[in-house]
């Protein structure tokens, strides 16, 4: 800033932030949680045994971990996560007794989740306006009579947040379809639900296809719409190898994300003493939210130019024996003007162009994407674009290359493996009746966002979930918070006591489960889990520490339980299943025919991969061949468009758990009430950084009162965090390809607070 600029107005609790992604700040941050957390307990030993082939998988995220992991690997937002799980202070009896429901319902999302970890079932008593504590049989009596009660098992909605186990997720799959449903709403219906209805369309899977190994070979990373610093730290590491080797990689963020500029490894301790940090990101493209899809084609327009100019960039053997539509596709982007492509995106054709370069000059490339993808109406179509750009250059089934779709929560993608799904095939749902001697039902079910509706219409009457704080992480909270409210049964399993307990229906329980570093003991002795992460490796974790009280039970225990009680005829053996975890694997064995041995090969240090077709340039689809989609488009001008605005997590969150209000690297303290803007939209619209605006959907939606702050953000982009901006989303915003809501791109004006 010059010197006769008026120097900027002094915001409360904003600054900049100018160090790189870890470093000492991490290692800061890891002290205060664990004094905060676990104050003198000896079980901050769980942090050494994390991601450890004796240990237990990390609950903080889906990164895959080295093979050889001798020594601990550090992550500062898997240390929060471990030790806000491991955390000292408990929600008991006394707790309940001492605060009505009436009252918590004041208390902020990180206050409900900091008070500590559940202890005993709870029932809501309305008469007293209290959480009382019940036995765990009177629990299982009340959810199984109510669930017994409804006019039909379609009524009932069965929630899985990612972090349960395989064993869990399939037990409450094989509950929930003997009980009669398919119903299945999941946390990924939320996440990369985009990636699981457009990949298997273009390359046959709806996961990723590379492994960590890939990055050790990749010529290129392109990284789009992820923030790792925050949700995925350990991939800095990898990234971090790559940009050593002289690997370009190419950030397309509206967002400038430290975590993709600079990092300096907490592991790495010659990098921690001197002022040396490893520069992240080769080039930095600020694409305006929802201009992915322009940019992705700008790059296909001028592969397209380049291959017409010079020849010699397409892979055309691959192509042609590979592929289908490369036709329609290559018409699409024909009638796709510069114009159109700028506009939207918000970059400069050469911009694209350099990114086009990068890709053409690289023999094999990953690019990897998360929630700036998924989270919008036409996130379905985002992820098969990505798709298009590998197929041109035959970007699959060969080392160093694929696509790598960062995944939510640290077993999501298992869950989904083994049967948490709504629209289940055929062909499973056969073998798990064979193996159970059940009979599944064939319809289909609802995902999240029809589960929501259903249950707001009163059509659904019993919402029971695995985790998670549903109606707090889907859109519009005044119909979801109504929708539970309104419902006969709400069955909750949670490590810690959140908002959608609070949404009391005429029953009400909460039911305290083990984490994931705890140790399970059944009546055969101790248990482990597995998990599978986002490179699709299966491997086990073993919790250790000691539970947080003598009535915490296991998830597959809680499952067994209630679905012994509320199917008393049930053709299946829950307490045999329950004794000896390896009897839940040998059915997923069964049913699924890609964990063949499983017990076997899962004892093994590291676990196994299950199979990826791609790598061995096998498509899964009807025709065989990988499928170019060409997304045709309207071009629209841009004049008068509205700001979009995007919500993001903070580096002090993991999704709805609010660790404290601070987002380090966005030099944000103590505070959530603000709206990221560009310092020229800022000015277009008469605003100066620190003053108080109202942000209004085109349908009348608010969120008033929040602090508009200067960030480096690109034009005609907004962002807020999450949750507190949903209720900007309407519910009936998604893809339409997927369900997934928009949660990325809401159309909005901003005005000074009235
Ligand atoms: N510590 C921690 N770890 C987590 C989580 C957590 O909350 N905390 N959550 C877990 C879960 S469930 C998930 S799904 C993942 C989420 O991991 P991410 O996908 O990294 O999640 P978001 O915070 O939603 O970040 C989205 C990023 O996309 C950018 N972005 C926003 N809109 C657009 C757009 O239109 N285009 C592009 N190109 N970029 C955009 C934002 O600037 C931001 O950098 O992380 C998992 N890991
Ligand atoms: N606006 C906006 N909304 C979003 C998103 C966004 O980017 N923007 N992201 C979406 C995404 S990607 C997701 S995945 C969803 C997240 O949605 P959810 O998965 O429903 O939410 P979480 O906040 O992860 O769930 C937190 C709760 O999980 C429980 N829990 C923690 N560990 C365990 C465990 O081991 N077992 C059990 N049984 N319970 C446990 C705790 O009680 C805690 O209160 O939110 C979505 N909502
Ligand atoms: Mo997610």
């Amino acid at each position: 800033m010059s010197e006769d600029q008026p120097a900027e107005r002094n915001v409360e609790g904003i600054g900049d932030y100018n160090g790189p992604a870890g470093g000492w700040g991490a290692l800061k941050a890891v002290a205060r949680t664990v004094a905060e957390q676990m104050k003198a307990s000896p079980d901050t030993r769980a942090l050494l045994q994390m991601n450890q082939p004796d240990g237990f998988d990390c609950p903080g995220c889906a990164w895959p971990d080295p093979k050889h992991t001798s020594s601990f690997e550090f992550c500062e937002n898997g240390a929060k996560a471990v030790t806000w799980e491991a955390t000292v202070k408990r929600v008991d009896p006394g707790f309940f007794a001492q605060h009505t429901a009436t009252e918590l319902w004041g208390w902020s999302d990180h206050q409900l989740e900091d008070a500590g970890r559940l202890t005993e079932p709870l029932r809501y008593d309305p008469e007293t306006d209290h959480y009382i504590p019940i036995t765990w049989d009177e629990a299982f009596a009340r959810a199984g009579a109510a669930l017994q009660a409804l006019d039909h098992a379609d009524q009932a909605e069965f929630y899985c947040s990612g972090r349960a186990s395989n064993e869990a997720a399939f037990l409450y799959q094989l509950f929930a379809r003997e009980f009669g449903t398919n119903n299945f709403p999941d946390c990924s219906n939320m996440c990369h639900e985009a990636t699981s209805t457009g990949l298997p369309k273009s390359i046959g899977i709806g996961k990723g296809t590379v492994t960590l190994e890939d990055f050790d070979t990749t010529d290129a990373i392109f990284c789009i719409g992820h923030n790792p610093g925050t949700n995925h730290p350990r991939m800095l590491g990898t990234l971090a190898e790559a940009s050593k080797r002289g690997v370009p990689i190419i950030v397309a963020n509206p967002m400038r994300e430290r975590g993709l500029e600079r990092f300096k490894s907490p592991q790495h301790p010659t990098e921690m003493l001197s002022t040396h940090s490893t520069p992240l990101a080769s080039a930095y493209h600020q694409v305006r939210i929802g201009g992915d899809m322009a940019m992705l084609k700008g790059m296909m327009k001028a592969l397209f130019a380049m291959e017409e100019a010079e020849g010699g960039i397409l892979d055309h053997t691959f192509i042609a024996e590979h592929t289908e539509g490369i036709d329609a596709l290559r018409a699409d982007i024909e009638t796709t003007s510069w114009t159109w492509i700028e506009g939207q995106s918000r970059l400069t054709r050469e911009a694209i162009e350099s990114m086009a370069a990068v890709y053409a000059g690289a023999e094999r490339v990953i690019v990897c994407y998360g929630m700036g993808i998924t989270q919008h109406s036409h996130g379905t179509q985002n992820v098969q674009a990505i798709a298009n750009l590998l197929l041109l250059r035959g970007n699959f089934g060969k080392a160093g290359a694929g696509i790598c779709p960062l995944r939510g929560h640290s077993n999501v993608q298992g869950d989904r493996t083994v049967g948490i799904t709504e629209l289940p095939p055929e062909d499973m749902l056969d073998r798990l009746d064979a193996a159970f001697g059940i009979a599944s039902p064939r319809k289909h079910g609802h995902n999240a966002v029809e589960a929501l509706l259903a249950m707001h219409e009163g059509k659904s009457k019993a919402l029971v979930s695995l985790g998670g704080n549903l109606a707090v992480a889907m859109p519009d909270p005044e119909a979801c918070f109504a929708a539970v409210r309104g419902l006969d049964l709400s069955v909750n399993i949670l490590t810690k006591f959140n908002r959608t307990c609070l949404l009391t229906a005429k029953e009400t329980l909460v039911l305290p489960c083990l984490g994931r570093t705890e140790l399970d003991v059944q009546a055969t002795g101790p248990q482990w889990v597995t998990v599978e992460d986002s490179m699709s490796m299966v491997h086990a974790s073993r919790g250790k520490l000691k539970p947080p009280g003598a009535q915490v039970r296991s998830e597959p225990a809680i499952v067994a339980g209630l679905a012994a009680a509320a199917m008393p005829l049930t053709k299946v053996d829950w307490a045999a299943l329950v004794a000896n975890y390896d009897r839940i694997r040998d059915g997923i064995e069964a049913v699924y025919p890609d964990f063949h041995d499983f017990n076997l090969r899962v004892r093994e240090p590291g676990g196994f991969r299950l199979t990826i077709a791609p790598d061995k340039r096998v498509w899964k689809t009807p025709s065989g061949k990988a499928q170019f989609f060409a997304h045709p488009h309207v071009e629209e001008s841009m004049e008068g468009q509205p700001l979009l605005l995007t919500t993001i997590r903070s580096h002090d969150q993991y999704n709805t758990t609010i660790y404290s209000l601070d987002d380090r690297y966005r030099g944000v303290t103590g505070r959530r009430d603000v709206i990221f803007a560009n310092e020229v939209d800022l000015a277009m619209l008469g605003l100066t950084h620190g003053d108080r605006v109202d942000v209004t959907t085109p349908t009348g939606r608010m969120l008033k009162g929040f602090t508009v702050i200067r960030h480096a953000i690109a034009r005609g982009s907004l962002a807020a965090y999450y949750p507190e901006a949903n209720c900007l989303v309407p519910l009936d915003d998604f893809d339409p390809a997927s369900g997934t809501p928009a949660y990325k791109s809401i159309p909005v004006r901003v005005d000074a607070a009235v």
